[in-house]
């Protein structure tokens, strides 16, 4: 159970893998640059860090399950085809579990800014169906179906489909949804008798569309809002949306 720092004792997080054992954490210092995409070869890893720690994506290797986020470090990771327990931590992390039955842990408190999660299905070879519930002990939950497994949602706060025709439904909290390709079914939830906690809301996210997008929200009568997109994003139905794009650099 070492402790490897970096950059300090290794220059990267790469060359602290490279001496790493199953079960070690990687302690990121305030001197660490960030900037850095690596591959987790080893199982059970910790990877820990300031804030101040940002663009860095960490993908697990053929064989390795599971690792652990702890401190604010903003670091998204992804999974292998296998089952992956992905944990993050109190920072920002778009969490992509590719195939596999995976458990997608945010980490951090629901409700708080500077925590800001992705579930992300992005490269899903079909269509997924995500869904995320409400406050129960404390946290988040949520689960997902279709393409890319049976996955476990805890403490995500966004969604991020694939090129396909995915169902992506928020929860209580304020959402991002983002569908990408395909003619999405985007539902913000949370809203049904009136507004939802907090002054944001939910939105419909179409910053990584190809070309021109046109929204349109629909006032509900006696249910939920409606809406629908057209353009280069697909033709998405949209369900107690209330904004749509996002300014939030957070959202990619
Ligand atoms: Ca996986
Ligand atoms: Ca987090
Ligand atoms: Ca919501």
């Amino acid at each position: 159970m070492a402790i490897l720092l970096v950059p300090s004792q290794f220059a990267s997080i790469a060359a602290a893998v490279a001496a790493a054992t199953a079960g070690d954490t990687i302690h990121l210092e305030a001197g660490y640059a960030g900037n850095e995409a690596a591959t987790v070869t080893v199982g059970n890893l910790v990877v820990d860090g300031p804030s101040s720690v940002a663009n860095v994506t960490l993908t697990l290797a053929a064989g390795v399950s599971s690792i652990t986020l702890t401190g604010g470090a903003n670091i998204d990771v992804r999974g292998n085809g296998g089952p992956n327990s992905i944990t993050g931590n109190a920072g920002d992390n778009d969490l992509r579990g590719n195939a596999g039955n995976d458990t997608l842990n945010g980490g951090g408190p629901v409700g708080v800014a500077a925590d800001d999660d992705w579930a992300d299905y992005a490269g899903a070879g079909g269509a997924v169906k995500v869904t995320l519930t409400d406050i129960s002990n404390g946290h988040t939950g949520g689960f997902s179906t279709g393409a890319d497994g049976n996955d476990t949602l805890v403490d995500i706060e966004n969604l991020r489909g694939g090129d396909f025709a995915d169902t992506l439904t928020g929860n209580a909290e304020n959402n991002h949804l983002r569908g990408g390709a395909g003619a999405d079914t985007l539902i913000g939830g949370g809203h049904t008798g009136g507004g939802e906690a907090g002054a944001s809301g939910d939105w419909a996210d179409y910053r990584g569309a190809s070309g021109s997008v046109r929204v349109t929200l629909t006032d509900g009568t006696g249910g939920p809002t409606g809406g629908f997109s057209t353009g280069a994003d697909g033709a998405d139905t949209l369900i107690d949306i209330q904004f749509s794009s996002s300014p939030r650099p957070e959202c990619f």
